[in-house]
């Protein structure tokens, strides 16, 4: 008999259904029915490709709403947020279906002959997806893999996985061959580790937890295969006095309390010049207050609930022992609707540099304060972090904004704005938040590694 697991709504608590547990045999036979699509897959010229995308983008879009609503039930994300990754998703798969068409290789001048190279497929691309964000992160890796003419294996998180069931489905509806694109639900350990250890699976994307990622790689390693990582993140929110401080502390809880702040770009350090310091936390409250957590199904929400009740705990427990200056609102447990949902308040933490709550991910709606003193000890202490994911800097000096964006190291900036995530640029983490990076121009490619071929002449 397979083993099931129950997916619950983080809003009330509740089981949403049963969801089957794919032991390695199952695995094994979803790769190897991707093996057999892939090779049909690469074979059709690059135009049918792209119409296959187009379609399948064009069922999601027919779907977005079914899909947002689903998003909203497992995950409790805000109708408005779900509706806009749902949207996104299509947008991905539009975007890359321009890709087969550009795959475009070399001619390098040589003697005796011509020399040109390919950008090959590696075959069957393994997908494993975290429980944050479940079908924008996926569309990530599927959409540029098979656009390069790779098949897709992919295991969405335990937690959330209806929206990547979905997905496989209205893959099929738009046209796809069966094995292409397969959603695999089941635990980390037997399937994602499978994508690790099958000789036929010749590249790894995973997002998720630095301590996994950093097994996942060394597996990777054993295996000679290629892995693009996008781990966790502690980035700073970095705001210089002469800032438009309203501005910036009218954008700050956006910045870090989105998705409850389970999100690897939060902006969970807020690092303020220390001239303006006081200033800025008078601001910043009446924002915070103003965040409004409730039922994720109303429009007017902006957030919702944590994932499951270990993960608020887990995120309780950072609490403990800090400087909480204030805490916005959260749905009361007495609530008869909502009581017994996963809710925690946003909350703003005065910290020093080296407390727990200013150098760990707490993956939940946490802010820690902090002061610097001038431009350089502001790019030191945003760099004091074993992470570099994103950030964020606020200021009127256009000097400034380039030396410490070139300062901070991190992979995805913003100045004057905390955007992180166009499809259309690269995104992806330094240091311990990842290796390689996603989206943007080049995404396809790096599901494709070059062929080089000498022709003689003579
Ligand atoms: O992540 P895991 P979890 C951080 C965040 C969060 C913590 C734990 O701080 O609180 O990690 O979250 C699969 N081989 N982030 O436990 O375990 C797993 O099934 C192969 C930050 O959910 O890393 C899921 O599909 N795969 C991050 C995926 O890996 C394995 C986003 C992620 O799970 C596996 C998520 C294994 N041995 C969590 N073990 C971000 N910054 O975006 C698990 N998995």
């Amino acid at each position: 008999m397979t083993s099931t697991f129950t997916v619950i709504d983080p809003t009330t608590a509740r089981p949403i259904r049963e969801i089957a547990r794919a032991d390695e045999a199952q695995t094994d036979a979803a790769i190897a029915r991707a093996v057999v699509a892939q090779r049909s897959w690469a074979s059709l010229p690059p135009v049918a490709r792209a119409d296959a995308l187009r379609a399948f983008a064009r069922v999601v879009e027919a779907h977005a709403e079914e899909l947002a609503q689903l998003e909203v039930r497992n995950s409790g994300h805000p109708i408005g947020s779900a509706r806009w990754e749902a949207s996104h998703v299509a947008q991905v798969l539009n975007f890359y279906a321009g890709a087969p068409e550009r795959l475009s290789g070399q001619q390098i001048p040589v003697a005796g002959g011509m020399d040109v190279t390919f950008h090959e497929p590696y075959g069957v691309v393994g997908i494993i997806v975290p429980w944050n964000f479940p079908m924008t992160i996926a569309s990530w890796g599927f959409a540029p893999a098979l656009a390069a003419g790779n098949a897709v294996v992919l295991k969405p998180a335990e937690l959330t996985p209806l929206t990547a069931i979905r997905l496989g489905e209205l893959a099929l509806e738009a046209g796809l061959a069966d094995g292409l694109f397969t959603v695999i639900t089941g635990s980390g350990s037997v399937v994602g580790q499978r994508f690790v250890s099958h000789p036929d699976v010749r590249k790894v994307v995973f997002t998720g937890s630095t301590s996994v990622g950093m097994d996942v790689a060394a597996g990777c390693a054993r295996e000679l295969k290629p892995v693009t990582l996008e781990l966790g993140g502690k980035s700073a929110n970095l705001v210089f006095a002469d800032a438009d401080l309203e501005k910036a502390a009218a954008a700050a809880p956006g910045a870090v309390f989105d998705n409850a702040g389970q999100d690897c770009c939060a902006r969970s350090r807020i690092l303020v010049e220390r001239s303006a310091y006081d200033r800025f936390l008078e601001l910043l409250e009446p924002a915070v207050r103003a965040w409004r957590v409730g039922d994720p199904a109303d429009e007017g929400t902006d957030m919702g609930p944590l994932i499951s009740a270990s993960h608020r705990s887990t995120v309780a427990g950072f609490l403990d022992g800090t400087n909480v200056a204030f805490r916005g609102s959260a749905p009361a447990s007495d609530d008869p609707m909502l009581g017994d949902g996963f809710w925690f308040p946003p909350t703003v933490v005065l910290a020093e540099p080296h407390d727990r709550i200013a150098r760990e991910e707490v993956f939940g709606p946490v802010v820690a304060v902090l002061p610097f003193d001038d431009e350089a000890d502001a790019i030191r202490l945003a760099n004091d972090t074993a992470y570099g994911l994103a950030g964020s800097i606020w200021t009127e000096n256009l000097g400034r904004a380039v030396r410490v964006s070139r300062g901070v190291k991190s992979g995805v900036l913003s100045v004057n704005s905390h955007s992180s995530v166009r499809y259309w640029t690269p995104f992806g983490g330094m240091k311990a938040s990842g290796l390689g990076r996603e989206l943007g121009p080049d995404a396809a490619e790096h599901f494709t590694e070059t062929k080089n071929v000498f022709f003689a002449t003579e």
